[in-house]
């Protein structure tokens, strides 16, 4: 049973669209908000901006019910029997696939950790405007689709097309400029990117971008386009604001609430080294005893080398156990068990280093639009 609540926030989330068929829309994934024990948490409830709280990313492949969602503007109506997406521009043979069309391309799938560029951002000092993202604003699926390139072959590129421009059928209020981005062609033609149809072996929920959306393996969330209806083939560098201004990060080190010019700023594109510690969850009471602390660690397209615990603050580094499946763009699992032999409160951190010898810094750098928070996890808990 829904309650009236429930439909409340249903109207709040997906806005217009939703009023008319709130369970159909959200069928497919229910968010946890609505019906699990464990809740995603909101930080924005018109867009839909859902954090998964880090109880819930204790698994490798995250359930698409407990995916973050981050979403710019409201959600859109989807049919998937008439979407199509378009594919123009520097291109020999416009072309327009319907969804069926893109299914009949040969399938890949990828398993993918997704983290937004801003997860992290409530940590930084001085504060950042935009949401406040704390821990879970990432999360892992396998997604399935047809690779871009495959789609991109068959309108034949010219050989001036340089980016494709990436657009979706969300639109925004007032003045809010459409989430329109680009992929450079290398990484448009790479193998691993698709234009994704299923999601952990569902068709692609609505609030993560039914039924078509861009996986960008390894690069900041916000390449993933989600109802994805157009791609658009140009010779230069789209002047869409998400592109032009938007997920842009110094290119030098600066000072902690400095301003930068537009001149020192460069697109975002790889995810850097992150570890999450999953579990114990911090604030937890435990026995004196053993007590077994798990996490996962991920570095955008490159893997993941090492990932060492302290207990003293940082002053001495054990390595934990790597494990789990190994996929090139997924976070893996570390293990490490800790010997509590006194009762006291004990700080674990955790710090990951990457296959290009990236390591984990001790405080995050800070820049203008709070990206990339990356410094070692941390997790305080109690032993009794
Ligand atoms: N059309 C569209 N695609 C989008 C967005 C959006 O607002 N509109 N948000 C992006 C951002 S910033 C992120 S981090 C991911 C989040 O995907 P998810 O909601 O499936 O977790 O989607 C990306 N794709
Ligand atoms: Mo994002």
């Amino acid at each position: 049973m829904i309650s009236r609540r429930d439909v409340l926030f249903y109207l709040a989330a997906g806005g217009v669209a939703v009023r008319f068929a709130p369970r159909e829309l959200f069928a497919q994934a229910p968010p946890r908000q609505l019906y699990g024990k464990d809740k995603l948490i909101i930080r924005s409830v018109r867009p839909p901006d859902f954090e998964t709280p880090v109880s819930l990313l204790n698994a490798f492949i995250t359930p698409n019910d407990a995916f973050y969602v981050r979403s710019h503007m409201p959600i859109p109506q989807v049919d998937a029997a008439s979407w199509t997406l378009k594919v123009g521009g520097e291109v020999n043979s416009p072309l327009t696939l319907s969804v069926d069309e893109i299914r009949k391309l040969p399938a890949t799938t990828v398993t993918v950790t997704l983290e937004c560029a801003g997860n992290g951002r409530a940590f930084f000092q001085p504060s950042v405007a935009g949401i406040q993202w704390e821990k879970g604003a990432v999360s892992t699926a396998r997604f399935t689709g047809a690779r871009m390139a495959d789609v991109l072959k068959k309108a034949g590129v010219k050989s001036g097309g340089i980016n494709v421009e990436m657009h979706a059928a969300d639109r925004p209020p007032g003045t809010m400029p459409a989430f329109v981005r680009q992929v450079p062609m290398a990484k448009a033609m790479h193998p691993d990117t698709l234009v994704a149809y299923a999601m952990n072996g569902e068709p692609i929920p609505l609030v993560h971008g039914a039924p078509l959306r861009a996986i960008v393996p390894g690069w900041e969330g916000a390449y993933a386009i989600k109802w994805l209806n157009a791609l658009n083939v140009i010779a230069k560098d789209s002047d869409s604001f998400w592109v032009a201004t938007g997920y842009r990060y110094p290119t030098r080190r600066v000072a902690p609430g400095a301003a930068v010019d537009a001149k020192d700023l460069a697109p975002l594109t790889g995810l850097i080294v992150k570890s999450l510690i999953t579990t114990p969850s911090d604030g937890s009471t435990h026995a004196v005893g053993k007590v077994q602390v798990g996490g996962f660690a991920w570095a955008g397209e490159d893997d993941i080398k090492a990932v060492d615990v302290s207990l003293d603050n940082g002053a001495t580094w054990q390595p934990a156990r790597l494990t789990g499946e190994q996929a090139r763009y997924a976070w893996r699992r570390f293990e490490f068990e800790l010997n509590a032999q006194r009762p006291e409160s004990y700080l674990i951190l955790s710090r990951a280093t990457d296959s290009r010898g990236r390591m984990q810094p001790a405080v995050s750098q800070w820049n203008p639009s709070g990206y990339l928070w990356n410094q070692y996890d941390s997790v305080r808990i109690d032993v009794k």
